[in-house]
């Protein structure tokens, strides 16, 4: 039986060794994890229990998380962590390793009121020895490049009750022969001037004003793309109904909680005829300053914005309300 020594001695071989390491990592492990507890409160009662988190890049964070009251949610934005319900009560634990400097905002995600809004904080993420490079700033949104104001757009009054069609809009062979898009950028074009343009266009006399607006509807839905809007409608729902409405009529479950200005109405071409994709984008990005529309610029990915403006034109112009394209 000469095998079993060498076993023996393999085991020992790789085992000690591992072993050490193993025992090594765990420690350093413990070391370098941050704890940090938090409890959840309604905004009411103040909110996180911290608002302000520092911590560095690398450096495991231990966070352990409770709720005082209701039921709240937790997550990290832009960390890929999937958020975690927090019943009162109990404790739950998460992980996260960050592995970029920069300012990362946690925040509820659970309707716990109607200033669940409010439940933020943030997580300052700095290198210390300077080695991983620092995440760039974010451009300034296009609506401050453009100097365009998003908070005074006049109604158009006349507009209020038309419904547009895509479907009605979509008449074989009926195109523009000119340009209806804003030459600067195609973002800046507001669906009351793309409608003038049309209304100039000597081929489409024959079209009374309201098939007009079913030629453009078709028109604006035309350049969306199809993939955004689904995901953009989802992230709508998820995000946004509880205020916007299921179909984006401005009449969600909290929307009584606004009244003066009232909540939005994706499905108001009075108010839609004036927007554009940048003051929309503006508008979830930086949020409404003291009225009730939350900003989102550091919680949305980019590219979810954009998904999501694309599904406010679908609501708004399709004429199939929140039904995915
Ligand atoms: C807590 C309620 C609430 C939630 C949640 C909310 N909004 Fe709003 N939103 C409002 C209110 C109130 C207004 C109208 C006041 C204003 O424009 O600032 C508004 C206005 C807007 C506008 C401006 C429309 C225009 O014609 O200028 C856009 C765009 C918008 N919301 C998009 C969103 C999106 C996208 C989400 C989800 C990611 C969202 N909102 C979530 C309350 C809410
Ligand atoms: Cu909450």
């Amino acid at each position: 039986m000469k095998w079993f020594p060498r076993l023996l001695l393999a085991a020992l071989l790789v085992g000690v060794p591992a072993a050490a390491l193993w025992s090594q990592a765990a420690r350093s492990g413990a070391d370098a994890a941050q704890v940090v507890t938090l409890h959840a409160r309604m905004p009411e009662q103040g909110g996180w229990s911290l608002d302000e988190i520092r911590a560095e890049v690398g450096q495991e964070m231990r966070f352990r998380l409770t709720s005082d009251d209701v039921v709240h949610g937790f997550a990290i934005a832009r960390s890929g962590m999937e958020p975690i319900s927090l019943e009162p009560g109990r404790w739950r634990e998460v992980r996260w390793r960050p592995q970029a400097p920069g300012e990362y905002t946690f925040y509820c995600t659970r309707w716990c009121g109607p200033n669940h809004w409010r439940m933020t904080g943030t997580i300052i993420v700095v290198d210390p020895q300077g080695i991983y490079p620092t995440s760039t700033a974010a451009p300034p949104p296009r609506f401050v490049r453009y100097g365009v104001d998003i908070d005074s757009r006049e109604a158009i009054e006349r507009l209020t009750g038309v419904r547009p069609s895509a479907q009605r809009g979509a008449v074989p062979g009926l195109a523009p022969q000119g340009a209806w898009l804003d030459p600067k950028d195609p973002d800046l074009t507001t669906p009351i001037e793309a409608w003038n343009r049309l209304r100039a266009d000597p081929a489409l006399t024959a079209l009374d004003d309201a098939a007009l607006w079913d030629l453009l509807a078709y028109l604006w839905t035309d350049r969306l793309d199809r993939d955004q809007v689904r995901r953009g409608l989802e992230t709508f729902q998820a995000n946004c109904a509880a205020c916007h409405g299921p179909q984006g009529g401005g009449d969600g479950v909290m929307a009584e909680a606004f009244a003066d200005p009232p909540v939005a109405s994706f499905t108001d071409l009075a108010r839609m005829a004036t927007a554009s994709t940048v003051v929309l984008e503006g508008k979830i990005l930086r949020g409404g300053m003291g009225t009730g529309m939350p900003y989102w610029g550091s919680i949305l990915e980019p590219a979810q914005v954009d998904a999501l403006v694309q599904a406010i034109w679908w609501m708004a112009l399709s004429g199939e309300g929140s039904q995915a394209p």
